[in-house]
């Protein structure tokens, strides 16, 4: 189904009430976190991520009945989307293992794309209530306060954040990763949501994130944010399925992060 085309404040508006709705539900629910649908290697899927998800998806489908939803939790085979059709991609929570510990990284991730590019994206952290968003044309905000990457331009100098391969077989590569960066930044980082590092990124707090391993989901809606705060993001290997490997930057140290990082791959192989 071709659609009309769509302001990107209104789709920004709905991805920010889908991101709260579903972060609050998260947050409103923490005390059952130990109802685990299932686990392995590593990972854990709670109730309330499939629930959050359903919050989120309610919040889109009513401003915008016959739109496509791409979630982390979707099951079953996902629509192909039409020409001019609008995709929401949603990470209900965003650092999963962190919120079933209780420590305070996670967030709700909603993005929308059209043809391809992502025109809006919300991004709720309930604890710290702390709301990220961007459009393609119009600034990155946190809490309506314009956000500016850092102006440190060597990866010697740089606070970098990571994340580590949730499957313990695909974990030698990533240890390589790891590796290389800690011999040649000030100090690596792993905080456990890819979607609040690279918000981190956008504000200037941190210089770079990268993982091997990564979602569509998990950075949807942050690589815009950290586009629009002046930063530059990169896929560096597509494995299909919606799954690569990535980095974002605060742009001026993104070819030596890269070069590094091209490095490591070598070495990891
Ligand atoms: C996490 C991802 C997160 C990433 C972490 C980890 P969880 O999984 O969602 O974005 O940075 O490395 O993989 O905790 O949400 O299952």
């Amino acid at each position: 189904m071709s659609m009309m085309s769509l302001p990107s404040d209104e789709l920004l508006h709905t991805a920010i009430a889908a991101a709260r709705a579903g972060g609050r539900h998260a947050l409103n629910n923490r005390a059952r976190r130990s109802e685990v649908l299932s686990t392995a290697d590593n990972d854990v899927k709670l109730r309330l991520d499939v629930e959050s998800q359903e919050v989120a998806t309610r919040v889109i489908l009513t401003a915008h009945p016959g739109h496509v939803i791409l979630g982390e939790e979707s099951t079953g085979p996902v629509e192909p989307v039409a020409p001019g059709q609008y995709e929401w991609i949603i990470d209900p929570i965003d650092g999963t293992v962190n919120f079933t510990h209780g420590f305070p990284a996670w967030c709700t991730s909603v993005a929308v794309r059209s043809a391809g590019t992502v025109v809006a994206g919300a991004i709720y952290a309930p604890v710290t209530d702390e709301l990220y968003t961007a459009t393609v044309d119009g600034p990155a905000l946190m809490n309506n306060e314009p956000l500016r990457v850092s102006t440190v331009a060597t990866l010697r100098t740089s606070l970098v954040l990571t994340g580590i391969e949730k499957a313990t077989a695909d974990r030698q590569p990533t240890l390589a990763y790891f590796q290389a960066i800690l011999s040649s930044v000030q100090r690596p980082r792993i905080v456990g949501s890819a979607a609040l590092d690279l918000c981190h990124v956008a504000r200037g707090r941190a210089d770079a994130y990268f993982e091997s391993s990564i979602y569509l989901w998990d950075i949807a809606a942050a690589g815009l944010i950290l586009e629009r705060a002046g930063g530059k993001t990169e896929k560096l290997a597509d494995y299909g399925g919606n799954r690569m490997r990535y980095i974002g930057t605060n742009g001026l140290i993104h070819e030596a992060f890269k070069t590094l990082l091209l490095g490591a791959d070598k070495i990891s192989r």
